[in-house]
């Protein structure tokens, strides 16, 4: 009887399958981006968009041949049995997206597991470990304010009870849309088990490969990641009568914090990879004629050093309460998220680098500058993940993000030959 544990050279990935799946899949939550007419992607973590995706991979996974579970989270986890009960080899990311999102970021690593399960299925082949793929709640964290939130809590370093009593920005909190859109599952949200190994394909949402001519990357981390929420508050005064030695301006203390951040960030002090935004400013009352009183405001601090990170996060700090006083505002400042540098396993990266070689791959080492779900399996399990170059400057969290047929395929590839040695 022919080994049905084929380690053989190369298992076939279906392209065209693969990409059916993703296009299929940016239908779901598809809008016209107004600026450049472009179809992107708004599946914003736990909305009805997002709840429409989840039932349609959690139906392929179904019709894959997945034993699909929920856990108390809403992450959702495929299984396909192993021929022995080991710890499971694992892999998977996100299918919620930014509002402005494209067809690839998250979604190519959720389908490219499935792609690997069904290659699997289609050559027969069995493996001595259980194999999991899933998709996991609001990695984003565009919503609710935390990134990585699902596989925080599967992995540990955020508890399930903070994680259901976070809320969005019109107070609605996690636990009640998951009830609302039938995902709060009740398997355990925890890992009982640690995973094998867990391995991530992601599109690279940055410049690096496709400047470098390679084909494919092996991520060696992710860098630290802190966000902050900076609540101003003032005086509304009226804009004609108040001399401006009187006012207490919100948006004036809202916009020294902006530029402050910038110069932060390009002044060198904190290396060349130190990047600052303010990605969102809710104003009050945002009228032309009243100086606003309250403005709230967001500040993302990244850093590929934990260190530098922290002493630029206390620059900030130091800096918001001498513009408090100067300008007689008062600002409170909440931590809202932060991760760590993470760093994957280098026997993993040894692996794929050795698979992207044999299947005649350029490949280049490259530290992620975006977050991702991998990072924290990272801190329980060997952890390695997979880049697939964007296109067109890397650009992403925009629906000009692209990345090839081809690129995308490499990246299966891979991933199938890894897991199929991990998982045999
Ligand atoms: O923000 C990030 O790095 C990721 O897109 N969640
Ligand atoms: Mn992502
Ligand atoms: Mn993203």
């Amino acid at each position: 009887m022919r080994d049905s544990r084929r380690r053989g050279p190369d298992l076939r990935v279906d392209k065209e399958r693969l990409w059916k799946s993703l296009m299929s899949l940016a239908q779901v939550g598809a809008y016209t981006d107004q600026a450049t007419g472009l179809r992107g992607v708004n599946r914003l973590a736990l909305t009805d968009a997002d709840a429409q995706g989840r039932r349609l991979v959690s139906r392929w996974f179904e019709e894959a041949g997945l034993e699909v579970r929920v856990d108390q989270i809403g992450n959702v986890i495929g299984r396909r049995a192993g021929v022995e009960d080991l710890a499971p080899l694992m892999s998977g990311s996100h299918i919620d997206s930014v509002p402005t999102g494209g067809a690839f970021d998250g979604a190519l690593g959720v389908l490219g597991a499935l792609e690997v399960v069904r290659s699997f299925n289609d050559a027969g082949v069995e493996t001595r470990r259980p194999i999991e793929i899933g998709f996991f709640t609001d990695e984003e964290g565009a919503r609710f304010g935390t990134d990585m939130l699902g596989s925080g809590v599967l992995a540990g370093r955020i508890s399930l009870a903070e994680a259901l009593a976070k809320g969005d920005r019109d107070g609605v909190r996690v636990a009640d849309e998951l009830a609302r859109i039938g995902f709060a599952g009740s398997s355990p949200a925890t890992l009982e088990q640690a995973p094998a190994a867990f391995i991530e394909l992601h599109v690279e949402q940055g410049p690096l490969l496709m400047a470098a001519g390679a084909d494919l990357g092996v991520v060696t981390g992710v860098q630290a990641i802190a966000w902050r929420e900076l609540v101003i508050t003032g005086k509304s005064a009226h804009a004609g009568t108040t001399p401006m030695s009187l006012r207490r301006d919100a948006m004036l203390a809202a916009s020294r914090v902006v530029t402050f951040a910038h110069d932060m960030a390009t002044s060198g002090r904190y290396g060349e990879h130190m990047r600052a935004t303010v990605g969102r400013v809710d104003l009050y009352p945002n009228r032309v004629n009243i100086v606003p009183s309250r403005a709230l405001l967001t500040v993302d601090l990244r850093n590929p050093d934990d260190l530098v990170l922290r002493a630029a996060e206390g620059a900030l700090e130091a800096y918001v309460s001498e513009l408090a006083s100067e300008l007689g505002v008062v600002i409170t400042s909440r931590v809202t998220a932060r991760t760590g540098a993470a760093h994957f396993d280098g026997g993993l990266q040894r692996l794929l680098a050795r698979h992207m070689d044999e299947c005649g791959y350029r490949h280049q080492r490259v530290l992620s500058g975006a977050g991702h779900d991998a990072q924290e399996f990272a801190s329980r399990c060997p952890t390695a993940m997979i880049f697939v170059p964007s296109m067109y400057d890397g650009i992403s969290h925009n629906p000009r993000e692209y990345s090839t047929i081809e690129a995308c395929e490499a990246g299966v590839r891979v991933l199938a030959r890894a897991m199929l040695e991990l998982a045999c």
